[in-house]
């Protein structure tokens, strides 16, 4: 049996041991997702708002090939700044190989989850997840995302799927799956930036109580896998639709024309709409992260 490399900030060891709140953070949004150096801020403020809700935060990582369950400054500071390229994009395909041969790599939402699960996290904090893209007839492109909220028993706080995905697919799939999509405080299913995607969402429960309830008793009733919660971005931060779908238009049409496949389709998207929104779409992303983080807390402290 190989040992499982895994290390703990004494904050977050402490905080299990004693049965407190821990909400799980990914890596990936800081690495692969923002820029610097609004990424090292949003790690950092997420972080607080977490503390500021009860709940202790434990950013996930892989650092040298060890599977890092809380991140104190440096670490943050360090991956903010990795230049491209230097950190490998984790999802369930590669994290294992990343760990065996040392490296070292930001979690995506998959990722996330699975190391969440192994260090006995079960709420987690992020701003969208992956899903199925816009031309997947084509492509086959489908975030392992989608399976792993199918297989791994994690609470994930989203604020959605973003409109660079294929929306109305990303649903079906869910549901095939068997992974409950509940929405917050309204009945239409968030689309990140917006927070209308046009679509209703499949489950509503407004009291943080009921989303913990509703984690227990899928172990309660042995069913695997996971809950997604689609949080709407806050009124003050959101870019309504009209005006971010031309975006979406143009990042996926530059996508196209540059080829962009695989791992790098969502990385490059966010970086273009990023520039094509002349900043806007980060200030939105800031803020509904944030918003995540609240109500994870919440719901950590429910006892999910
Ligand atoms: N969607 C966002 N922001 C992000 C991501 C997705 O709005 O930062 C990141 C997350 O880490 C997510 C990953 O798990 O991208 C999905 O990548 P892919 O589509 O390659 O599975
Ligand atoms: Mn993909």
């Amino acid at each position: 049996m190989t040992d499982l490399p895994i290390s703990f900030t004494a904050e977050v060891r402490a905080a299990l041991d004693q049965g407190r709140p821990v909400v799980a953070l990914e890596s990936t949004i800081i690495t692969h997702g923002m820029p610097f150096p609004q990424n090292l801020e949003m790690a950092r403020d997420v972080e607080a708002e977490i503390r500021a809700g009860g709940a202790v935060p434990a950013t996930i990582a892989v650092i040298d090939g060890t599977i890092r369950i809380g991140l104190d400054d440096a670490a943050l500071e360090r991956f903010a700044q990795s230049p491209e390229g230097t950190v490998m994009k984790l999802s369930r395909a590669d994290l294992a190989a990343c760990v065996a041969t040392g490296r070292t790599g930001a979690t995506t939402v998959a990722a996330t989850m699975i190391c969440a699960a192994l260090a006995g996290i079960r709420v987690f904090a992020t701003g969208g997840i992956g899903g199925v893209h816009r031309g997947v007839e084509d492509t086959m492109d489908v975030s392992a995302d989608l399976h792993e909220l199918a297989q791994t028993a994690v609470t994930v706080v989203s604020a959605g799927a973003k409109a660079i995905l294929d929306l109305p697919r990303t649903l079906e799939l869910l549901e095939t799956l068997g992974v409950p999509v509940i929405a917050v405080g309204q009945d239409a299913l968030p689309a990140f930036w917006s927070r209308d995607s046009g679509l209703p969402a499949p489950l509503r429960m407004d009291d943080p109580a009921q989303i913990a309830a509703s984690a227990r008793m899928r172990r309660a009733m042995g069913l695997p896998g996971g809950q997604l919660v689609v949080n709407p971005i806050p009124e003050d931060a959101e870019i309504a639709r009209a005006e971010i779908m031309p975006v979406v238009e143009q990042a996926l049409a530059d996508a196209a024309a540059q080829g962009i496949a695989a791992k790098d389709v969502t990385p490059f998207l966010l970086d273009r709409i990023y520039a094509l929104t002349e900043g806007r779409s980060l200030v939105a992303n800031t803020a509904l992260v944030l918003n995540n983080a609240r109500l994870a807390a919440r719901i950590a402290a429910a006892g999910a």
